[in-house]
Order: C-alpha cells, then sequence, then structure tokens
C-alpha cells in the first residue's frame, strides 16, 4: 500500500470553478497536479459518471492520477485510480473489496479519534479536517486547526496525511509546517477559472514544500 502522496493535492468542483471537470482538470494538470479528487455532491450519478469519464481521459494521457469522492462504484466503472471515502461512505474495507489491492484509498477524518482509528484500515492516506473554517463543505465539521493537524501528525506516526478545509495560497505552508504530508485545496484554487493553472503551478513550486 505505499503510495507517495503528492504535496498539492486539488479537489474539483463545478459550483465554485464554473467550469466542467474535464476543464479544471486540463488547467491543474497545465499547472503541475500530480494527483486530483473529482468531487460532485450535487450531479446524477450518471452525469456524474460521464463527466468523470471525459476528466479521466484527459488525465490519463498525461499520467496524472484521478481519484472518485465519495463513490467506489464510478470509481470501479471508470477504472480510476481511487476512492475517496467519508465517515458516512462504504467503509473503507468493503470499498477495497470492491477496487482491489491497487486502488488508491483515502479516508476523512475530523478528529484524533478518528484519525488514529483510521491508520488500522485499509487505506493509502487519510485526511484531517476541516483545518479551518471553510464553505465548501455544506453542514462541515468543527474545525481542527493547525494544532489539530499537529496531534493527528503526532499520533500517526509517518502515515500520509493531507490537510483539507480552507487551504489557501497564503496559509497553506502552515500545515506542512504541522506536519501534513499534503494539502487539498477546493475553493481558494478554484474561484476564477483564468487563473487556476497559475495558482496551481505556485503551489507546485513554492520552495518550502519542494524542500520538505
Ligand atoms: N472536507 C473537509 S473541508 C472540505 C472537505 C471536502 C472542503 C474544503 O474546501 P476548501 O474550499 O478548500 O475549504
Ligand atoms: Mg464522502
Amino acid at each position: 500500500m505505499n503510495f507517495n502522496l503528492p504535496k498539492i493535492y486539488p479537489i474539483t468542483d463545478t459550483r465554485i470553478a464554473k467550469i466542467s471537470h474535464a476543464a479544471q482538470v486540463q488547467k491543474l494538470i497545465a499547472g503541475g497536479a500530480e494527483i486530483i479528487q473529482l468531487r460532485d455532491k450535487y450531479a446524477a450519478p450518471k452525469d456524474f459518471y460521464e463527466a468523470a469519464k471525459a476528466a479521466l481521459a484527459i488525465a490519463r494521457r498525461r499520467g496524472v492520477k484521478i481519484i472518485i469522492n465519495d463513490r467506489a462504484d464510478v470509481a470501479l466503472a471508470l477504472e480510476a485510480d481511487g476512492v475517496h471515502l467519508g465517515q458516512d461512505d462504504l467503509p473503507p474495507d468493503r470499498a477495497r473489496k470492491i477496487l482491489g489491492e491497487r486502488a488508491i484509498i483515502g479516508f476523512s477524518t475530523h478528529n484524533l479519534e478518528q484519525a488514529v482509528a483510521a491508520i488500522k484500515l485499509p487505506i493509502n492516506y487519510l485526511a484531517i479536517g476541516p483545518v479551518y473554517a471553510t464553505h465548501t463543505k455544506e453542514n462541515s465539521e468543527e474545525t481542527v486547526g493547525i494544532e489539530g493537524v499537529k496531534m493527528v501528525r503526532d499520533a500517526v506516526g509517518d502515515f500520509p496525511l493531507v490537510a483539507i478545509g480552507g487551504i489557501t495560497m497564503e496559509n497553506f505552508r502552515d500545515v506542512f509546517r504541522a506536519g501534513a504530508s499534503s494539502a487539498a485545496i477546493i475553493s481558494d484554487l478554484l474561484r476564477n477559472a483564468d487563473v487556476i493553472s497559475d495558482k496551481m503551478q505556485k503551489l507546485t513550486s513554492a520552495r518550502q514544500i519542494v524542500d520538505k
């Protein structure tokens, strides 16, 4: 289950970017993304499937990994690289059974207890958040803050750890200092579709994270 998690983990959102998942993927790849999660809480399954298929075709040509949010069925149907599950989704061990050993499985946690439990599961990385307040997630859990990221890092050893929630071009370095392996970013990256590639490029080339 060894998996080298890229430092910046962009996640698509059509409501924020106001362009398709495929168009977001194209721009993110132009900015150097190596892994992208496709997230759509509102599309009908068929529509999400079709949109993800188009996005995956672009990513495949460029050797970029695609992770499907929530839906192991869509990930399996598309032979995507993996799935990202939340606390209320299919249990990770069941998703592993469906998707097989080679799939990347990520799992969201929102506090120390969940994070400690997560590392016993057949997952490739865990996410902790929201770190900061966010408008992107409906009914968002309480923020864990930078202290929360540090506590989770101390508790999970070297397990791949993604920080998520309210991370921006300004504050992303702080989550790395707190021990995150990777920073997941939605709104600050996608808000203005014209500058998605530029922002992604700035993030991927930031010395502070390359040196870590
Ligand atoms: N899980 C915890 S916070 C969050 C998710 C999916 C949303 C993060 O979005 P943003 O816009 O980067 O705060
Ligand atoms: Mg979910």
